[in-house]
């Protein structure tokens, strides 16, 4: 069913219809969403941050442990490359298709420019770089933090006023379990698809699991299962249809070809 090398020049019809028809659709958005606004992706050639850094000495809990002002460097320069650039005409794009239908968005990304976009995230299944607590005792911190504009490769992790634990990003590593509640409204926004509904599928390489078993549980109710990537990934196999391009080219041309069909 996959339809390969689709190019978003060339917006399949059935991809216009899909989404057209649809009543409802989810979105599941990986590091690729944010690529264009300047956000690095995880594991892409050249611009992922982990062909410099490995990701075992970065992303885990045992990182942590062992060194955390090496990580919190890490994760203190990202949130200020964060906090510099703006939602893509992608982020967008699916704003406006929240105007024109019910979406409900799925993001393993950690950034806000879903939100800044003007979209409602329904799920940041590994949660927010922003949302700071502590590693020891679990408290919120909501103090203003120095970010490095430049990488760092060690920076001491503010304190918890509480317990006087190192604060620690608020993300999900791997080994870790997700939060409860966004895993909980992923799976109610994919158990309220019906046939004829959609999941667009953008920007994910497909590797990490639970998020990489989404979209063949959108595919399990009955969803029309489209890959927005411009490269083949693990489950480009799984899905209906495949657009070959970057989010800020495909979804701008796909949400504006449903605009204009639905005048
Ligand atoms: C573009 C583009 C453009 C580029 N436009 N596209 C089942 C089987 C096997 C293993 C497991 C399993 N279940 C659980 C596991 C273990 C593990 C796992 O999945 N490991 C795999 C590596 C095999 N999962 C976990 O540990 C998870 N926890 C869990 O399951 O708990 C229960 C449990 C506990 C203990 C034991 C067992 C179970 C937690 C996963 C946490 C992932 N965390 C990270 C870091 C977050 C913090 C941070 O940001 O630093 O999340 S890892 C990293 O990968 C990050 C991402 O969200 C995630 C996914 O990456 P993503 O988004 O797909 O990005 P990339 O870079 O991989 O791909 C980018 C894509 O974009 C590419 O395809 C490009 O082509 C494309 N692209 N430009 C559109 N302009």
């Amino acid at each position: 069913m996959t339809t390969p090398e689709t190019t978003a020049d060339a917006l399949p019809e059935e991809v216009v219809a899909a989404v057209r028809g649809a009543r409802r659709v989810l979105v599941l958005s990986g590091a690729g969403m944010s690529a264009e606004s300047g956000v690095p992706t995880f594991r892409d050639a050249q611009t992922g941050l982990w062909e410099e850094f490995d990701p075992a000495q970065l992303a885990t809990a045992e990182a942590w442990q062992e060194d955390p002002p090496f990580v919190w460097g890490w994760y203190a320069w990202r949130m200020h490359l964060v906090r510099g650039v703006d939602p893509n005409a992608g982020h967008r794009a699916l704003a406006e298709l929240g105007r024109l239908r019910e979406v409900a968005i799925s993001t393993q990304n950690v950034d806000d420019l879903h939100e800044r976009a003007g979209s409602d995230v329904a799920a940041h299944v590994h949660g927010s770089l922003f949302a700071l607590r502590c590693a020891d005792c679990g408290v919120p911190y909501a103090q203003e933090v120095d970010l490095p504009s430049e990488p760092q490769e060690r920076l001491t992790p503010p304190e918890c006023p509480a317990c006087g634990g190192h604060v620690r990003p608020g993300v999900v590593w791997f080994g870790e379990m997700l939060p409860e509640a966004d895993v909980a409204a992923t799976e109610s926004a994919i158990d309220a698809l019906e046939p004829g509904d959609v999941a667009l599928v953008v920007g994910t390489s497909g590797i990490v699991f639970p998020a990489a078993g989404y979209p063949a549980m959108a595919r399990a109710e009955g969803a029309t299962v489209i890959e927005i990537n411009p490269l083949e990934t693990d489950i480009s196999d799984m899905c209906h249809h495949v657009v070959r391009g970057t989010a800020a080219e495909v979804l701008p041309a796909l949400v504006a070809a449903v605009r204009d069909a639905d005048r």
